[in-house]
């Protein structure tokens, strides 16, 4: 075999993501494994996420694979750290890929990877495959960090991929799809398999990781997504599907496309998508109700437009609020991300999102901390004043502490007023009286404990 790939999302090690149930498979590895294929590569796929480290370190030994590929993202760091260590006592060399080791090559070079392949990955590792003949890495393949002995070098970053025009589908027969849908089925009552129809986001949201494909942004044609769709609809037959793009609907002209030539070929089929609200107008948020869209995600971040502007969010507040209701008003579920904590954010900001949320309406909001994840602008504006608690390789990015910042007290409070106070309204709204006034009690507790703690500064 010329490569076993596999990653470090191991459900049943993360209690957070086993509560949640959302698992989906690492659809990076997939490709790599289409295009492999394609170039006659002996390439096999280790899904990590149903198993466990032992499993996957039980095939190594016993396929011997020349060469073991690792997706690592800023949360799976300290296993692929740990898995790179186990490869290595079996003599078998690590790549490794995906966003974090875009941004942190040196750092895994140092912990036990031979190559980090930095950005998209189908171009760089085929050639590193065709070269790496013998037992010594070439150094000169664009878009890599080699490590020999003490020496690392780094080569030049490699150009995208032109189009995606042609480009193969993942290879979702590497895997087994059916634990997946099990497990959605199992947990929330459908099965839902992802997709993705664009790469890249032309967008410069201050705190966002795009390590992997910059502000590029290329489209598949909308013929190749139906077919796709087809075959995912003959092969697995989900209930639901999940379009992965960073912004869904960013371009109008290819969504509109594909709602027509969807509806042409009658095929509607349940789907959630991410996007941003002044990416919908009229006639998009029609093409989401023809498409079959039952939700759609908002990054809505803050209720203060100075915090939007210093994000370089290009969004106003009340941008997002028109296109909430314009969305829900056919029907769709709106689900808002928030973010608290970033910088320059007082009270009175938090107060504005509130008041952003109580007037949105969406159906959902989910709560984050900021925190910054390396090479971002975010990372950069906090500069020294983000310390890491815990060494490098068994922390994540997410652990990291922002000194003069309020307590993790006060933001964990901050949120659950957020969560609380939307969902009291939303209770509310629904005449569901009680548990309306349950869940403002907690929010009136949540509060004051913001009050209380609003003086505590971290160290
Ligand atoms: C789908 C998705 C999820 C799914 C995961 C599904 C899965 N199993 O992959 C869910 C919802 C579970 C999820 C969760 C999280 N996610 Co997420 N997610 C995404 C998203 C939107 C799409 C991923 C995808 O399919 N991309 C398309 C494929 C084709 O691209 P790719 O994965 O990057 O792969 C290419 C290259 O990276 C490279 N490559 C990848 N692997 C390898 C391996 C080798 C050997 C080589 C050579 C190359 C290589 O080649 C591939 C093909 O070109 C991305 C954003 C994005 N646009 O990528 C964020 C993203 C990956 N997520 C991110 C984050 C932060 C998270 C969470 C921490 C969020 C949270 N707050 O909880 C959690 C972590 C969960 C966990 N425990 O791992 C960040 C990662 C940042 C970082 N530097 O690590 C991203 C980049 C979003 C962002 N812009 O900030 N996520
Ligand atoms: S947060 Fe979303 S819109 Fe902003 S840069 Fe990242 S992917 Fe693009």
């Amino acid at each position: 075999m010329d490569i076993l790939l596999s990653h470090g999302y191991f459900l049943e090690l993360d209690p957070i993501e086993k509560k949640v149930m959302r698992p989906y498979p690492p659809l990076g590895l997939l490709y790599l494994s289409a295009w492999l294929k394609r170039a006659g590569r002996d390439v096999r796929v280790f899904d990590s996420t149903f198993a466990l480290p032992e499993q996957l370190i039980d095939t190594l030994r016993e396929t011997r694979p020349r060469v073991l590929g690792l997706y690592a993202n800023l949360m799976t760091r300290p296993r692929i750290v740990n898995l790179m260590a186990r490869a290595r006592e079996l003599g078998i060399p690590v790549i490794v890929g995906g966003p974090d080791a875009s941004g942190n090559a040196e750092q895994y070079l140092t912990s036990g990877a031979t190559v980090v392949v930095r950005g998209e990955g189908e171009v760089t590792l085929t050639e590193l495959l065709d070269r790496w003949t013998g037992e010594i890495p070439p150094t000169d393949v664009a878009g890599t960090s080699v490590r020999i002995g003490d020496a690392i070098t780094h080569a030049p970053d490699r150009a995208l991929i032109p189009s995606l025009e042609g480009h193969p589908w993942p290879d979702r027969e590497a895997i087994a799809l059916e634990p997946y849908l099990n497990a959605w089925r199992t947990h929330h009552g459908y099965g839902s398999v992802s997709l993705i129809t664009a790469r890249g986001c032309p967008y410069s949201c201050r705190w966002c990781s795009r390590a992997v494909y910059g502000d590029s942004h290329r489209r598949r044609p909308v013929d190749d997504v139906i077919a796709e769709i087809e075959f995912i609809q003959k092969r697995y037959a989900p209930e639901k599907l999940w379009f992965v793009d960073d912004v869904f609907t960013i371009h109008k002209g290819w969504i509109t496309e594909f709602a027509r030539k969807m509806k042409a070929k009658g095929i509607r089929i349940p789907f959630e998508c991410i996007s941003r609200a002044e990416r919908i107008d009229d006639a998009v948020a029609q093409a989401l109700v023809d498409l079959g869209c039952f939700r759609v995600w908002i990054g809505s971040e803050s209720g203060s437009q100075k915090i939007l502007d210093a994000m370089d969010r290009r969004v106003k507040v009340e941008t997002v609020q028109a296109a909430t209701h314009m969305i829900r008003a056919r029907g769709i579920e709106v689900g808002f991300f928030i973010m608290v904590g970033y910088e320059g954010e007082e009270d009175q900001d938090i107060v504005a999102t509130v008041d952003h949320i109580r007037k949105s309406e969406p159906d959902i909001v989910l709560t984050t901390t900021s925190y910054p994840i390396r090479g971002t602008n975010y990372a950069k504006d906090v500069g020294d004043r983000a310390v890491n608690t815990k060494p490098w390789a068994i922390a994540s990015d997410r652990e990291t502490i922002i000194r003069g910042r309020r307590s993790q007290r006060y933001y964990l409070a901050a949120r659950a007023w957020i969560e609380n106070d939307a969902e009291a309204h939303r209770m509310w709204r629904a005449g569901q009286r009680l548990p309306a006034l349950k869940r403002g009690l907690k929010s009136l507790v949540a509060r004051v404990t913001m009050r209380l703690r609003e003086g505590e500064r971290v160290a």
